[in-house]
């Protein structure tokens, strides 16, 4: 196995590196005996510093323009490019996903980078006419001052740079979190927009656990904008945190438990492959995976046929080592979570057609690899727990069923609504699921995963409380104000209002 060096972070706080005192390590999920980093444990107090260090920078930042603060973010794309393999590797090495992954997750850091950097030249207000010839209305976007940002392991540089970035363009300063899976990807991007140049204060780091860094973060007076993705349990927390205060706002997005529709019509190839895709890339770990296959029952003995066929040549190891499709789950409560939510399927009385295995052979001993479970039922049964629970791993169910709009049905019957696929020729067909599945994210032909920035990236239900992140972030960091300017020499009111006094 390649060697690699074990890289000692800290938080970095109003521009400087800060040395920690107490320190936990980041292990390689797929070999943990490999030491990816030492991290700060941060604490209340280090993150009191972060959010005083971005309120006082706030003051002279919100003064630049959004083509000033771009100019900052296109350095730091530049240098995101530089270090493309090395991040990627970095994004295999300490969350576990195959190296092509680990690509992709900074490729779409890097096109957000660069979205964002071409946003500051769009517009970021507009003008209004008035009833009253003489006045000009103007709707403006301002920042909204210091936002903490909150972000998973699974996509450890492009969530971060999805929240980030359209925060600091808008003129906000920001205090990052990473998560504790993934500190050593979080660090190498502090370095990153250390060395573009963002002014002290701008982007601050705190690392540690959720419990201290990130509860503390939340509840911190100072902070206006709290964005995160993650679980369902810890977003519904930070909601009602934010809600105490009447000027603090949220923007969560947490989780799904997403389906891939395949119609009558649907071509087999397709479907098989968008399923494999949807319910396995990055060993189910994406919030837009598919844990469900909603198969109509005409064609789903011959979908099943050849679907539990090629899942059976899934292959799971090192990312590091070509030929991986699937890496280890994250963590020891990732398998944990697995093994009950097989367990539960096959208490709720499925029928189980791949048995999911813990890898313990010499190749996969040191790490969490476990290979894909997947299950049916001969017809819907509603109320079960495997069939409504996020699993964020390589378990997916069959669900035969007649016809679209029962498919429709059965997906809508869960609480979340974060991502759809339906595979099918028919374009009245896909209208119509088009209109009547609750999901943020939808697709045809295509698997339920695979977004891109310059698309809004959320849910609705209990994925996500209607603030997207991607595209969709500005609105949730910037205040829409109304401005209005009189340009005759009286007052004349709107509404007829008389200005007799
Ligand atoms: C996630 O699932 O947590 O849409 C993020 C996708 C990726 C992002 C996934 N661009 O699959």
């Amino acid at each position: 196995m390649q060697k690699f060096s074990t890289v000692a972070s800290q938080n970095y706080i109003d521009g400087s590196w800060q040395k920690a005192s107490t320190t936990f390590e980041s292990l390689n999920p797929a070999n943990k005996r490999d030491v990816v980093g030492t991290v700060p444990r941060g604490t209340e107090a280090d993150v009191d510093a972060a959010v005083g260090a971005a309120k006082a920078a706030y003051e002279s930042w919100r003064e630049l323009s959004w083509v000033n603060r771009a100019e900052v973010v296109d350095r730091f794309a530049q240098l995101l490019k530089r270090d493309l393999d090395d991040l990627g590797q970095t994004v295999t090495r300490e969350c576990g996903k195959p190296l092509n992954e680990g690509m992709a997750d900074v490729v779409e850091a890097l096109h957000m980078a660069q979205y964002v950097a071409g946003l500051g030249r769009m517009p970021n207000g507009f003008t209004v006419s008035s009833e009253v010839p003489a006045k000009d209305a103007y709707i403006l976007k301002r920042p909204k001052s210091v936002v903490a940002c909150i972000t998973p392991w699974n996509f450890p540089v492009a969530i971060p740079l999805w929240v980030i970035l359209p925060s600091v363009l808008a003129g906000n300063t920001v205090v990052f979190k990473p998560s504790e899976e993934t500190p050593i990807c979080a660090h190498k991007l502090m370095a990153l927009f250390h060395e573009a140049g963002f002014p002290a204060g701008v982007i601050n780091i705190v690392h540690g656990m959720g419990e201290d860094v990130g509860e503390a973060l939340v509840r911190h007076k100072d902070v206006a904008v709290v964005l995160f993705t993650g679980s369902r349990a810890v977003g519904k927390h930070i909601q009602q945190i934010a809600a105490a205060d009447a000027y603090k706002f949220a923007a969560t997005e947490m989780g799904g438990k997403n389906a891939t529709i395949v119609l009558e019509d649907a071509d087999l190839d397709i479907a098989v492959n968008a399923c494999v895709l949807g319910a396995f890339k990055t060993s189910g770990q994406r919030c837009v995976s598919s844990g469900r296959l909603i198969v109509d029952r005409k064609i789903e003995p011959e979908f099943t046929k050849r679907f539990t066929e090629t899942v059976r040549r899934i292959t799971v190891g090192d990312g590091l080592q070509s030929g991986t499709f699937m890496g280890p789950l994250i963590n020891e409560a990732g398998v944990e979570k697995w093994r009950h939510h097989n367990a539960k399927a096959a208490e709720e009385g499925a029928q189980v057609l791949i048995e999911g295995k813990e890898l313990d052979d010499e190749a996969h001993a040191c790490g969490n690899f476990v290979t894909p479970f997947v299950y049916r039922f001969d017809s819907y049964k509603p109320n079960t727990f495997c069939l409504r629970e996020e699993a964020f791993s390589p378990h997916v169910a069959i669900i035969p069923v007649s016809g679209m709009e029962e498919a429709v049905e059965v997906y809508n019957d869960t609480e979340y609504g974060l991502s759809m696929a339906v595979i099918t020729e028919d374009f009245r067909k896909w209208r119509w699921v088009r209109d009547h599945a609750e999901y943020g994210l939808g697709y045809v032909n295509l698997p339920s995963i695979g977004a891109e920035v310059h698309l809004p990236f959320g849910g609705v239900k209990s994925s996500g409380n209607g603030h997207p992140g991607a595209e969709g972030i500005i609105d949730s960091v910037t205040h829409r104000i109304a401005f209005t300017v009189n340009h005759a020499r009286e007052i004349v009111m709107a509404q007829g209002l008389s200005t007799t006094i």
